[in-house]
């Protein structure tokens, strides 16, 4: 495979902030845009280069701002337009770099366009939106949206169907509109005019609908709702009018995608975007499988490399915290959080470190649903128990997945709130924020906090960890807890050794490798002797081990 060009972007790695959950500087108990910039410094001193920001566009907020009612303006729980232009310059004061949300899927359903496209079927516009023919009890089709039973909802004033991928109060703009997407390729240049340094391109993979919308055979897969016909060409008419017009990091949430497809979106020669997020884990893999983990990076390395770049993430807000889900977040939450960082960062592809993520924060369990906030939780809850299941049970199913568990507020001390906010939190903080908090990690040298700064900064000094080809050493190819690797650039070679286990594990690696280590790099037990490569070696439960070996 040949080495890929090298930029920037390639060599970031990524901070999500979902700023709502993660500081609040007016006390209202939601994050905002001045807590984010008071907080500026902590981001900084981890070492990422670029924050990528979750929706801050006026919106109503029945899907946390991603139901969009002005693409021009703050909404102002999160602050003003002047908060945001300071939180930019004060971004780009520390050398980082700041992408944003954008939701072009849909808009709110108070979105002054939906207002004007719903009063009449004579209005300009009408087909800025989907709009279908039916009767009151006979919806156009059998689709299920994300969020619902039905994408479909009646409108009694127009006797009409409108079309929602999500929640009813998400309306799916029509990108079958040239009109429309000239607007918002207006908006997209706003933005980027102000000095933004890309997107996170939300729901990217459903602008394009299933043609003649049949009905289809199992509604529940919802993946018909994904890479239909005239997707690309709309993703390649944003670039050639507005993204190939800046230097920016473009990565699209693109669902139901396999490397095949994931090539459309982010090969060099595409001229799309740069790269995505795929979810054949997180959205496919409920519990760790590290066999099936191992074949998801092989393929995705295959149908990737040399021709596009893949992101690397195992959690975010619409995933529960990776330490819970995917590692150990009882005895070994620290180990496990820090094997789960080492992992993520020596793969192949961008890594996201999600907020809070950087102190191992846990997912979270309330005991009762009103105590949830998610829409996709709340909505799930009412259709399960209005078909008669057991509340509790239908309850304590969707703990493990909401959303929320990772909305949960920043943790930054043992005071009142975790420090997030001096009013009540919009959401509860998680009762582990005693022994789970900033100040906590950063007062101890081997905290997680500690050991995401010495990780990041070691991604820093060996390109390896970015340009390097991958290879797992066949040994312990189909083993289910060790993952042992490679990353080579040139003469400089990682060698990668992780034991995803509660418990020990031995392995004897060949003799090539144990006459070739120059330097342990980092290990998240005190190790400090290279010669511990030689002979068998003991891993400790969730020990993870980076040398750096000489090429023969
Ligand atoms: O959360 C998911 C299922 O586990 C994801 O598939 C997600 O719902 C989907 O990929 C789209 O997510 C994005 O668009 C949604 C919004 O609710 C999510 O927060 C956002 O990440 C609608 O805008």
């Amino acid at each position: 495979m040949t080495e890929m060009n090298k930029v920037w972007w390639k060599e970031a790695v990524v901070y999500q902030v979902y700023w709502r959950s993660f500081y609040d500087s007016n006390g209202d108990g939601y994050g905002d845009l001045e807590g984010l910039i008071q907080k500026l410094d902590y981001i900084q001193e981890l070492g990422v280069d670029v924050i990528w920001l979750n929706p801050i566009y006026e919106s109503p907020d029945a899907d946390n701002g991603y139901d969009i009612s002005d693409y021009f303006n703050i909404m102002p729980k999160a602050g003003t337009m002047q908060t945001f232009e300071k939180l930019l310059t004060s971004v780009h004061e520390r050398g980082m770099k700041l992408i944003m949300d954008l939701v072009v899927n849909h808009t709110s359903d108070k979105h002054p366009w939906f207002v004007e496209s719903k009063s009449s079927k004579k209005n300009p516009k009408r087909d800025w939106y989907i709009w279908k023919d039916g009767k009151e009890d006979q919806k156009p089709n059998n689709w299920r949206s994300y969020f619902e039973p039905s994408v479909w909802e009646w409108d009694e004033n127009t006797e009409q169907y409108y079309f929602h991928s999500f929640a009813v109060e998400q309306p799916d703009l029509n990108w079958e509109s040239p009109e429309l997407r000239h607007e918002i390729y207006r908006m997209m240049r706003f933005w980027l005019d102000k000095g933004i340094d890309g997107f996170r391109l939300d729901a990217i993979a459903l602008l394009a609908k299933p043609e003649g919308f049949p009905n289809v055979d199992n509604p529940e897969d919802i993946s018909y709702l994904t890479n239909n016909a005239g997707l690309h060409s709309y993703i390649r008419e944003m670039n050639e009018l507005v993204l190939r017009h800046y230097d920016i990091l473009t990565v699209g949430e693109a669902a139901f995608v396999t490397p095949e497809e994931g090539l459309k979106y982010v090969g060099e020669d595409r001229h799309e975007l740069n790269t995505l997020f795929h979810f054949e884990v997180c959205d496919e893999m409920p519990n760790w499988d590290m066999l099936r983990f191992k074949e998801i990076q092989r393929r995705w390395y295959v149908g990737l490399w040399g021709k596009g770049s893949n992101s690397q993430f195992l959690n975010n807000h619409d995933h529960t915290r990776q330490v819970t889900r995917y590692g150990n977040d009882g005895p070994y939450r620290e180990q496990s959080a820090k094997l789960l960082a080492i992992m993520l960062h020596t793969l192949p592809g961008i890594p996201y470190i999600y907020q809070g993520e950087e102190i191992g924060m846990t997912g979270v369990r309330f005991p009762s649903i009103e105590l949830y906030d998610d829409i996709a939780m709340k909505n799930r809850y009412a259709e399960e128990v209005g078909k008669g299941k057991d509340p509790q049970g239908v309850l304590q199913s969707l703990q493990p997945l909401s959303r929320d568990n990772s909305r949960t507020p920043m943790q930054w001390n043992d005071s009142m709130n975790g420090g997030f906010s001096t009013g009540k939190p919009w959401i509860n903080v998680n009762p582990n924020y005693k022994e789970i908090n900033v100040t906590r990690d950063l007062s101890d040298s081997n905290s997680i906090h500690r050991f995401y700064q010495k990780l990041i900064k070691l991604r820093k000094n060996n390109t390896a960890m970015v340009y390097g080809q991958f290879e797992e050493l066949q040994e312990w190819a189909e083993d289910q807890h060790l993952y042992v690797y490679t990353r080579t650039l040139g003469d400089n070679r990682l060698l990668i050794i992780l034991n995803h286990s509660d418990d020990r594990s031995f392995l004897q690696l060949p003799s090539e490798y144990q006459s070739s280590v120059s330097e342990l790099l980092l290990s998240n037990y005190a190790l400090t002797d290279i010669n511990s490569i030689k002979g068998t070696i003991e891993l400790n439960p969730h020990e993870a081990r980076i040398y750096k070996v000489a090429v023969k």
